[in-house]
């Protein structure tokens, strides 16, 4: 099966996120859905606060001169805004954007805030919906209309260094939070052509779908200080100078979902890295005449046992053990407990592992131990798993041969490395070889430039 259609039946069958509202590029995330994003995001929460991030809450509606103040930045987005021109029937004065990004909303504000150099640093961040008109291809939690899920981070520093140091901290809580999730990545510094609008530099996580094409599932901008100038957040320095704030952002949004569901997933439908599973461990009890009360006894009693330390599900639905299975396999729920009659004489439990179809017996007193450890292991099995996808995307050509890239990238597909040369490290060679030059790179030690087909 095709991974589109794969992905696509997925979302639906696994109830993760219904596409059928009536507006392109904007979907209903469910419930089973919505409880993945969350775990996911309080993965990121978690580092952020961690590293000395607050989060804060800005509005979603920017007036058009504030949007447009920054030159570079209105010319990226002005393709992509939605406008609010009315309120009721009376139009607007002044015509309100529906955020793409909060650059200009929360720079307004940090210009308020900014004296002198100890009102610095500042990093914030906010998880809210943005709004892009986008008009390549929308897909859902891929390329939204209405990204429901924008994690986006802004920093203001005193130094240039200090800004170069908040880069290098936001790529390394990205690189945790994408080790986290099993998730590979390839980083790269985007070409002059390729960055955030605005932007002195962007750094790109990239990670390689199922069908080879690369999608980018985060990005670390230095601003320097374009947007300090602009938007006048200036301080006094300990000489008693006055200097711009040199700034940085960053951002992920409903991509890493989307990520995390075609990395692991596999035929039978998802499977989940047990720390943003929903149901981490499904007790299915196997009901036979005359037992039924023994088994759902014990099934209980697991369940009140193991639910202190995991998220434990029981499944006593009147349906075929079989039909149970099968849904929970779609869901990626990664261990399930089948407990019998017979298992209950014997002392046994049977565990199912989602993400190898392994099925095994421990005995109960050893239950605990061995859940703790399988968890684990099937974390490192996944992760290892798409490391290894990843790595057989990866083509490192010796030299620059348009005709060979694009036959690699057109045939094996996935990412092709090729020496850094200034002379070809331009916009022409993407035409030439029909793809994305996704920027410099650093890969086992060497420095390239990749070029990938991108989403
Ligand atoms: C910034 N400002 O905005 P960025 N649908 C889903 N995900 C998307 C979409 C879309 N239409 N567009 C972008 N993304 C900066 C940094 C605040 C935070 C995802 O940067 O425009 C992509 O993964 O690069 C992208 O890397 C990330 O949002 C940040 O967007």
């Amino acid at each position: 099966m095709e991974f589109s259609e794969w992905y696509s039946e997925i979302l639906e069958k696994a109830g993760i996120y219904d596409v059928r509202y009536p507006i392109k590029g904007c979907g209903v995330y469910l419930p089973y859905g919505f409880k993945i994003r969350r775990y996911t995001f309080e993965i990121i929460r978690d580092l952020l606060d961690e590293s000395g991030h607050d989060e804060a809450l800005f509005p979603m509606l920017i007036p058009e001169d504030l949007l447009a103040k920054e030159a570079e930045h209105i010319k990226g987005f002005e393709d992509e805004v939605y406008w609010v021109t009315h309120g009721g029937k009376t139009p607007l004065d002044v015509k309100l954007a529906l955020r793409p990004t909060s650059e200009t909303p929360i720079y307004y504000m940090m210009k308020l805030w900014v004296k002198v150099h100890t009102d610095l640093p500042i990093k914030i961040y906010q998880i809210v919906n943005t709004f892009r008109y986008e008009t390549k291809h929308t897909r859902p939690l891929i390329r939204l209309r209405e990204i429901m899920t924008f994690k986006e981070a802004h920093t203001a520093h005193s130094t240039k260094e200090e800004a170069e140091e908040q880069v290098k901290e936001a790529i390394s809580i990205y690189k945790k939070f994408f080790d986290t999730l099993g998730i590979p990545y390839l980083i790269s510094k985007r070409p002059e052509w390729d960055k955030f609008p605005g932007a002195e530099y962007t750094m790109a996580f990239d990670t390689i779908f199922p069908d080879g094409r690369t999608m980018q599932i985060a990005t670390v901008h230095n601003l320097g200080q374009n947007f300090s100038k602009t938007f006048e957040i200036v301080f006094e320095t300990p000489t008693g100078d006055k200097d711009y704030a040199y700034q940085t952002c960053y951002g992920i949004s409903d991509r890493v979902i989307a990520s995390i569901i075609a990395i692991h997933g596999d035929e039978k439908g998802l499977v989940l890295p047990p720390i943003v599973a929903p149901i981490q461990i499904v007790i299915v009890p196997l009901i036979f005449k005359g037992k039924e009360e023994i088994v759902m006894e014990k099934a209980k009693e697991l369940y009140e046992k193991l639910k202190g330390k995991y998220r434990v599900h029981i499944d006593d639905r009147d349906i075929r053990p079989g039909k149970k299975f099968y849904d929970w396999e779609i869901k990626g729920v990664p261990l399930r407990i089948e407990i019998g009659p017979k298992d209950i004489e014997n002392k046994k439990i049977t565990l199912f592992r989602r993400d190898t179809g392994e099925k095994f017996q421990v005995d109960e007193s050893q239950l605990e131990d061995v859940i703790e450890k399988t968890l684990n292991n099937i974390m490192e099995n996944i992760k290892n798993r798409a490391y290894e996808k990843f790595k057989n995307f990866i083509t490192i050509l010796e030299d620059v041969n348009p005709d060979e890239i694009k036959k690699i990238l057109s045939e094996k597909r996935g990412v092709v490395l090729v020496p850094f040369d200034e002379e070809i490290y331009n916009e022409e060679l993407e035409e030439k070889v029909e793809a994305t030059i996704l920027g410099e790179t650093e890969y086992n030690g060497n420095k390239y430039i990749a070029i990938a087909k991108t989403y």
